[in-house]
């Protein structure tokens, strides 16, 4: 009986040994010292041997049981510790591959051209207001001097949602409210850029839904020299240095006087398509603030004067990247979005 359990344990440790796997070495385990492997089957014929013998025999049955399960256990950390290197392996990372480029989006031309124009206002002083796009027919035409049935209504055409509101037609209600919100004391300096509504029919140079950024000064002494000299900045920094404006007497219902007001063409002053030969080109309405629109909201118009001025961003993007289609603003066709993308 000693031999044999000599036999199984020399047996057992060298299958341990040769094991493959983790499985495998399980099976082993199984096999020898599980419940009906060879070694529980020596214990339980323990019974049989004399009293003497008995001892003797258990001793040496543990020497084995405690031989095999140490080979078992080396075996099994030495196959862990390998299972362990070969994942480790396969999931490295080789840091030197070169990275795949991430695809960088661009601003929309339109979203630059308001933030240059937003810079340019910001850098002489102004400050940025905003107001709702669902805008009551009171801060949209009563409060700008455009009573209900002012034929002027007519100059943007309306969405009403209700007799009382409407989808704004230009930004200049963001005026009245920013100068009520002053209570009559200025000075006031702000731009105001937002979406507007007209129910104005599509066509290469007319939107239904466009963009404005209106312009407001009110304080004491606001001359239209200081519009002038306003708009004229705006326009070089805009256009370029060597670009004049001309100011052409005009008439808004909330400006008194009222003038549109023109950039020098590109092709200097010789005539082109874009010019459409005359030379100059309109970029924007403006004009002094009427003492109407100053008392409505609260300023006594003997003391403070002012100078509003709106312009429509598709139009100015347009003259300064030769854009000729309004509606490529908004078809997102990326070959024209691409052109305006500074990560290309
Ligand atoms: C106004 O909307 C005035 N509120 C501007 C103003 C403000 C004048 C303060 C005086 C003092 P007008 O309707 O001209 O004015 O529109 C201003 C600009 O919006 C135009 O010069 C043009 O650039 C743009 N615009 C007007 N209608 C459309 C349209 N359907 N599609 C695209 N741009 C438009």
């Amino acid at each position: 009986m000693e031999e044999q359990l000599k036999q199984l344990q020399e047996e057992a440790v060298k299958k341990a040994a040769a094991a493959q796997d983790l499985k495998e070495l399980n099976d082993i385990r199984v096999a020898y010292l599980g419940k009906k492997g060879p070694v529980t089957e020596v214990l339980k014929g323990m019974g049989k041997l004399s009293a003497e013998e008995r001892p003797k025999m258990g001793a040496l049955v543990n020497v084995v049981r405690e031989a095999i399960t140490t080979a078992i256990e080396t075996k099994q950390s030495s196959l862990e510790a390998e299972a362990i290197q070969k994942q480790l392996a396969e999931e490295s990372v080789d840091v030197t591959l070169p990275g795949r480029p991430v695809k960088l989006g661009g601003h929309h031309p339109l979203t630059r051209v308001t933030e240059e124009i937003e810079d340019l206002f910001i850098g002489m002083g102004y400050t940025i207001a905003e107001g709702p796009e669902v805008e009551q027919d009171y801060y949209n035409f009563e409060a700008l001097n455009l009573p209900k049935g002012h034929p002027a209504r007519d100059m943007q055409d309306t969405f009403y949602i209700t007799p009382e509101l409407l989808l704004r037609t230009h930004t200049s209600p963001v005026q009245v409210r920013t100068m009520l919100k002053h209570a009559g004391k200025g000075p006031v300096k702000i731009i105001c850029p937002g979406k507007v509504y007209r129910r104005d029919s599509d066509d290469a140079t007319h939107s239904h839904q466009f963009n404005q950024i209106e312009g407001l000064v009110v304080g004491e002494n606001i001359r239209m020299s200081d519009l002038k000299g306003t708009l004229d900045a705006f326009a070089k920094r805009m256009f370029g240095e060597d670009r004049e404006i001309r100011l052409r007497p005009s008439f808004f219902p909330f400006t008194e006087p009222s003038v549109e007001v023109d950039v020098s063409c590109m092709c200097g002053g010789k005539g082109c398509s874009i010019c459409k030969g005359t030379g100059w080109i309109e970029v924007l309405g403006a004009g002094m603030v009427h003492p109407n629109v100053l008392e409505m909201a609260g300023f006594d118009s003997t003391v403070y004067s002012g100078f509003a001025f709106g312009m429509g961003q598709e139009r100015i993007a347009m003259l300064k990247y030769g854009i000729d289609d309004i509606r490529h603003f908004y078809t997102n066709d990326m070959r024209f979005l691409k052109q305006f993308s500074v990560h290309e």
